[in-house]
């Protein structure tokens, strides 16, 4: 039988870079935080099918009258899920506009008020001041700036705090036991980090919150950009990625582009309502486990077509991997390679009811690429699938 683990991973994400220097320091992701429509329910799903681990909870029974929330790990990726337990309840609002979706992009950052001060200097719309949270594990300092649509990006000091989440929450237990399926050979966690978060913004705007990032947050504008020859042909977008100093955070922007087919962007946007976050990149250290067991979990994924793999001109791209092609067809993983190493991902289908949020898996092996080489084979699996919903 072939060896399919990994014999000494080498993943990247992130480079030297001291942020003690940065005009907006960022230590690294935070949490997600996502409004949704059936806390309870999601908090399930998130445990059962991707493998997620409840942590913390906070409702009315801690006498916090508007939702009831759900905090969930991977790893260092860290969930929270928010429903509203009344008509009033902002997560109830959100819902009845958006759908399922994130409402919050928190970063860990040194300073919560020099970073807030620096943003609302740079024109930033500041949403929430710094103001400290405090419970019996200690203090935590918050503060929120405004981001594309509705999102907001929140800034954490949880380095004076040791409880569960954060103040107000008490810790949960977890909601599945998978120690009988980690004892049959499933991973602990099939994800362990937040690679980037992806927004969708209007027509024109992607340059607008590009220098957004980089004026607020001082990030600069990698690599990677689609311009529309590469993009029109297929589902149609431009997209410029952002990242700070570390590239720990990277924050991809896309926008509609005149195509062929309708764009998946404008579809996005019909069916959100607005901006808003299109989709979170996961990083694993073994994508094959990882789709294995989300799909026997019943997670869909995209399905790339058999000629992705069969034409040599693959073969010739990528070079060598860590496994046989083979294996990758059977799942319908897609590998990119860039001068630094290559990367596997694949794509899930929207993961709500609404044709919104999806997901990337993404397994980096020195490269630092989005997958640019992928876009083709990823975007006519999107095709497809928005043909099915009549949205073409
Ligand atoms: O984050 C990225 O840029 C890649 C590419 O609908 C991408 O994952 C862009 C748009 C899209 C799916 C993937
Ligand atoms: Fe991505």
């Amino acid at each position: 039988m072939t060896d399919l683990s990994i014999p000494e991973a080498q993943l990247v994400g992130a480079v030297e870079h001291d942020i003690s220097k940065d005009d907006f320091p960022i230590k690294g992701w935070d949490h997600i935080r996502f409004y949704v429509g059936n806390a309870k329910q999601a908090a399930h799903y998130y445990s059962t099918a991707f493998g997620m681990t409840l942590v913390a909870y906070r409702g009315p029974e801690q006498g916090f009258r508007e939702h009831a929330e759900y905090v969930l790990k991977s790893g260092g990726v860290t969930f929270v899920l928010a429903g509203g337990v009344t008509a009033e309840s902002p997560a109830t609002k959100h819902y009845a506009r958006h759908g399922d979706g994130v409402i919050e992009v928190a970063l860990e950052v040194p300073d919560v008020d020099e970073n807030y001060a620096y943003a609302v200097k740079q024109g930033a719309t500041g949403l929430v001041e710094p103001h400290d949270l405090t419970d019996e594990h200690g203090t935590v300092r918050v503060a929120a700036i405004a981001t594309y649509g509705e999102t907001r990006n929140v800034l954490i000091d949880r380095s004076r705090y040791d409880g569960p989440f954060l103040p107000g929450f008490t810790a949960a237990k977890p909601i599945v036991d998978r120690s009988a399926a980690i004892a049959g050979g499933a991973p602990k966690r099939y994800f362990q980090a937040i690679d980037h978060v992806v927004g969708n913004v209007e027509l024109g705007k992607m340059l607008d919150w590009v220098e957004f990032y980089q004026k607020v947050m001082g990030f600069t504008n990698i690599v990677e950009f689609v311009d529309d020859a590469i993009a029109t042909e297929y589902s149609a977008l431009m997209s410029k990625v952002v990242a700070n100093g570390t590239r720990k955070v990277k924050f991809p922007i896309n926008e509609p582009a005149e195509g062929i087919k309708k764009s998946q962007i404008d579809e996005y946007l019909e069916f959100y309502g607005g901006p808003g976050v299109q989709h979170m990149a996961l990083a694993t250290n073994d994508i094959l486990a990882a789709v294995d067991h989300m799909r026997a979990n019943g997670v869909e994924f995209l399905e790339a077509p058999d000629s992705y793999y069969d034409d040599g001109e693959l073969r010739e791209r990528i070079g060598t991997v860590r496994v046989p092609i083979e294996e990758l067809k059977k799942r319908s993983i897609l590998v990119d390679r860039d001068e630094d190493g290559y990367m596997l991902q694949i794509f899930t289908k929207p993961q709500q009811d609404r044709p919104t949020l999806f997901y990337e898996l993404i397994e980096r092996h020195g490269s630092l690429s989005f997958g640019k080489g992928n876009f083709k084979a990823l975007f006519e699996a999107l095709e497809k699938e928005q043909a099915k919903r009549g949205n073409l």
